[in-house]
Parts: structure tokens; C-alpha cells; sequence
């Protein structure tokens, strides 16, 4: 069971961090530093809110039908044509699949990430879901739900890159991130077209737009902050903003033509 492994790699940790200092060899500065830093605290009588959408202007790009006659299992778990998730624009001319977070602004802080696991699963052949905001820390559980197997690939560049295959009915992968970086894809090297996209955030302060194309940070300190948003086609975009103590701040950014 993972929790087994997952308790020992907890209780390996000191073991590793003494043996680390043994050889005389440290700990990532940056990953100290982080350490160092006092909790993280939010006052919920002063925090307030961040909201956004996400516009696209223009004729979004056709978007090919993905072609999964490779494998027959993988042809046969879609009933209809399933198109590339790279630019999804939805009906109310939003876009989908764009990263948001707090960029910069906050206090030096330690934000303790979540013990519950974000998910990424591998569903009819593709990635679930197709771009995933986790936190520094927080663990990621991969699933395979498919009868076939998959090879899961982050190509991630601050974050060692790891690459392992997945058999169906194997047991769940747990990963986790130690630094921030936004994006990095996570690919299959059994299956050229899948292709997901993973942001870890320092903070609890990220989203990711979904159908109506819009975003909410909530529980956030008073501040001034520089917002970031990433699409994995069109690129980044940012936009400062100021949110006062218990108010509501509002940020929207374009892409398209
Ligand atoms: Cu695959």
C-alpha cells in the first residue's frame, strides 16, 4: 500500500537529512530557506478574494481529432471524436486550461500544503485532468484507469524529471514536487499524444479555468500582488493588483487576436 511506503519515506526523511549532514553535504539552499521561514498565518477577518476570467478575442485554431487507432482499447473507450485539449475555447469565449496564481507579492512564508493528494489519472488514453495546480509538497496520486499501459513522463526542469511506466491495474503512483514551477508538461511515452500539464505553487494561492473560464483565490491576506496567468499555447500574461483588507479585487486577462 502506498500509505505504507509513503510513512516510511516520512520516517526515512530525518534518517537521510542526518546522513546528508554526515557527509557533509546540505540540503537544496532554496529548500532550506524555505524551511526557515516562519508559518505561513492568514487572518480570516482581513482576507479577501481574487476573481478573474479569462478572454479569448478571435477564431480559436481547429483542434485535431486525436487518432488512437495505434491501440485498439484506446480507440474502443471513445464513442465520439476526441479533439486535442491545447486550446479550448468555450462557448462563452473564454478560454480553458489557463493556470492562474499569485505570481508575487506575498509575505516570505512557510504555506503547509495539503496532506490530501491532488489526482492525475490516465482515462481513455488521455491525461485527467489535462492541466493540474498542486502545491510544493502536496502529494500527487497517478492513476491508471486504462487496461493498457502508460508510461508517465514529467518533463518537469526545476524539479528532478522522473519517467516511469504504469501497468493497468498497477498501484497508484505517489509523487511530489519540492519546488515551485510553473508549467511543465507530463507526457507518455507510450502515447505521442497525451500530454498534461502540471503547475506547483509555493502558496494555496492558484486555479486553473475550467468551462466558464473564470478563477477565484480565496482566503487571501491584503496585499499587493502580481497575478500570472499561463496557457500552454499562448504563453504568460501578468497584471498587478492591490486587494485591501476583506475586499474583493478583480483581474481578467486576454489572449487571442
Ligand atoms: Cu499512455
Amino acid at each position: 500500500m502506498w500509505e505504507n511506503q509513503y510513512l516510511k519515506r516520512l520516517l526515512a526523511a530525518p534518517l537521510l537529512f542526518l546522513a546528508a549532514c554526515g557527509t557533509g553535504s546540505q540540503p537544496k539552499p532554496e529548500a532550506a530557506a524555505v524551511q526557515n521561514l516562519p508559518a505561513a498565518h492568514v487572518d480570516p477577518a482581513t482576507a479577501g478574494s481574487i476573481t478573474g476570467r479569462i478572454t479569448f478575442a478571435g477564431t480559436p485554431p481547429a483542434m485535431p481529432v486525436i487518432d488512437f487507432s495505434s491501440n485498439p482499447q484506446c480507440e474502443r473507450a471513445h464513442k465520439t471524436p476526441w479533439k486535442a485539449e491545447t486550446v479550448v475555447v468555450n462557448p462563452n469565449g473564454t478560454l480553458s486550461n489557463v493556470f492562474v496564481w499569485i505570481k508575487d507579492g506575498l509575505p516570505p512564508a512557510r504555506w503547509d500544503a495539503p496532506s490530501e493528494p491532488a489526482h492525475l489519472d490516465q482515462n481513455g488514453c488521455i491525461y485527467e485532468p489535462h492541466v493540474l495546480g498542486i502545491m510544493e509538497g502536496q502529494p500527487l496520486e497517478i492513476l491508471n484507469s486504462d487496461p493498457v499501459n502508460h508510461n508517465v513522463h514529467a518533463e518537469s526542469k526545476v524539479n528532478a524529471a522522473w519517467n516511469e511506466s504504469q501497468p493497468p491495474r498497477a498501484e497508484h503512483k505517489f509523487k511530489r514536487f519540492d519546488s515551485a514551477e510553473v508549467l511543465f508538461p507530463v507526457t507518455c511515452s507510450v502515447h505521442p499524444w497525451m500530454k498534461s500539464y502540471i503547475g506547483v505553487s509555493p502558496h494555496p494561492f492558484f486555479a486553473v479555468t475550467g468551462a466558464e473560464g473564470t478563477f477565484t483565490l480565496k482566503g487571501v491576506p491584503p496585499g499587493t500582488y502580481t497575478v500570472e496567468a499561463v496557457h500552454e499555447k499562448y504563453g504568460r500574461k501578468e497584471g498587478k493588483l492591490t486587494l485591501e483588507a476583506g475586499g474583493k479585487a478583480t483581474i481578467d486577462f486576454a489572449y487571442g487576436s
